[in-house]
């Protein structure tokens, strides 16, 4: 078992943030909601993708998942009951906008108008985000994000949720980890919609960039007020070796997997180096890079943290365009093998205040996953998700320390959910779902991150 350092005592942790805050938790719709036939939902990629055989394990599917679309107010009660000052939930397109365009689904926007009262009615805050990769697949059938129909698509679906929910929100994020739908969804396939090629990866990212410029244009045009960010997913970096190949490759990575992503969110275009070695693979294909150079200003950066990755140099191939690959994890590591490094985060943030100043930023997302622990006199005391948040949290603690301007942490994940491809094997959950009965029972960890929020009220 992992061993609590000190971190773990509450009082001493909560006077390390500033009184507003946002503790909170995450969820995103297709890995929670369930209910994809309801109210009008028109199906997803993700739908479609898990629907497939061989896709994910077990053949998991979403169809039901935690069954919040129904138990949305208990959820929220919960939510409230675990003192949580915010709350990160996504909106799925495809109960909005059915086939992707056209007038709004009166009923769908109706859930999450909801969903926003009631976290507000409980003194939660609600975050949102726009997009975390259920795309109509109405929309996947005519191209997708492959094609730049798919932009103005986007904005149009951003000001429907903004006209109607814009009075209420006080954040809104666009579009969860571009980089991992980009990559893995359109590069290596492994998730939703399971296109493969690095050419078509980069196009999505492209547009991708360029629909959440769109979206953040739409949204202040219908709510001014709205605080509007994007969240990237960023990994702490380290060469798996003292050789020159690996640091090549580390370098190269580092601007694949971060610059590429970040770069256009502030205007700063695509990392040259890596845009010229792409184009000697043939992989710049019906994107131009000027366009990276157009970027809606953003209020927050959302980060995305969950692990360090050590990189080693690696042939060339159509599934993996940069030369690199990530090697096993060396020391302790998290249920799916996950390296696990606190100082990481505060490194990731560290550097993502130097090289790109946000005016604000925000940890959204940040947790893990472990074998399921033992019950111990009723309680799940998953000792090691309890360390793993405390000594994240300590890091944060001590960004801010260092002058970074962090205004929230959100653990993910709020529920055990469905994890993608990897269905429901793997628990993220800082309450515990039994998926036969949907009884939802708070781990120690939850309870720890209680007793952190208590002490800093
Ligand atoms: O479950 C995912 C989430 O949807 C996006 N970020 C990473 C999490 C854990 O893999």
């Amino acid at each position: 078992m992992t061993v609590l350092d000190e971190a773990a005592e509450p009082g001493a942790l909560a006077r390390r943030f500033p009184p507003a805050f946002a503790f909170g938790a995450a969820t995103a719709a297709y890995q929670v909601e369930g209910s994809v036939n309801a109210d009008g939902r028109g199906p997803s990629i993700w739908d479609t993708f898990s629907h497939t055989q061989g896709r994910t394990l077990n053949g998991d599917t979403g169809d039901v998942a935690c069954d919040h679309y129904r138990r949305w107010a208990s959820d929220l009660d919960l939510i409230a009951g675990l003192g949580l000052r915010a709350y990160r939930f996504s909106i799925a397109w495809p109960r909005i906008q059915p086939t992707g365009s056209g007038p709004a689904n009166l009923a769908g926007l109706d859930f999450y108008d909801r969903l926003v009262d009631g976290l507000l009615a409980r003194g939660v805050e609600p975050w949102a985000t726009l997009y975390h990769w259920d795309l109509p697949q109405a929309v996947e059938d005519q191209g997708g994000w492959t094609t730049r129909d798919t932009i103005a698509r986007f904005g149009d679906y951003a000001a429907i949720v903004a006209r109607r929910l814009g009075d209420r929100l006080p954040r809104l994020i666009t579009i969860n980890e571009p980089r991992t739908h980009a990559l893995i969804g359109h590069g290596t396939g492994r998730h939703a919609p399971g296109r493969t090629g690095w050419a078509t990866a980069l196009r999505v990212a492209h547009h991708l960039h360029l629909a959440h410029n769109a979206a953040a244009r739409a949204v202040r045009a219908e709510a001014p007020a709205i605080r509007v960010g994007i969240s990237h997913d960023v990994a702490d970096l380290v060469p798996a070796g003292d050789g020159r190949d690996d640091a090549a490759a580390m370098a190269r990575h580092d601007a694949a997997m971060r610059d590429w992503f970040v770069g256009p969110t502030f205007g700063r275009g695509y990392p040259s180096d890596l845009l010229a070695w792409y184009d000697a693979h043939g992989f710049v294909d019906g994107i131009d890079p000027a366009e990276a150079r157009l970027a809606e200003p953003i209020d927050f950066l959302g980060v995305n943290y969950y692990r360090r990755e050590r990189i080693a140099a690696a042939p060339v191939t159509d599934g993996w365009g940069i030369g690199s690959r990530v090697v096993d994890h060396v020391g302790e590591h998290a249920g799916n093998g996950w390296e696990i490094s606190p100082g990481g985060l505060r490194a990731v943030l560290g550097r993502l205040h130097a090289d790109y100043a946000p005016a604000e930023l925000a940890i959204t997302e940040n947790g893990a996953t472990f074998d399921e622990p033992a019950v111990i006199d009723g309680m799940i005391d998953d000792a090691a998700r309890r360390s793993y948040l405390a000594r994240h949290l300590a890091a944060a603690a001590d960004a801010i320390e260092d002058g970074v301007p962090l205004v929230g942490y959100f653990a993910w994940s709020l529920l055990d959910n469905f994890e993608w491809a990897l269905g429901y094997g793997t628990r993220f959950g800082l309450v515990h779902v039994d998926y036969e009965t949907q009884a939802r029972e708070p781990k120690a960890s939850a309870h720890w991150y209680r007793s952190l929020l208590e002490a800093h009220r």
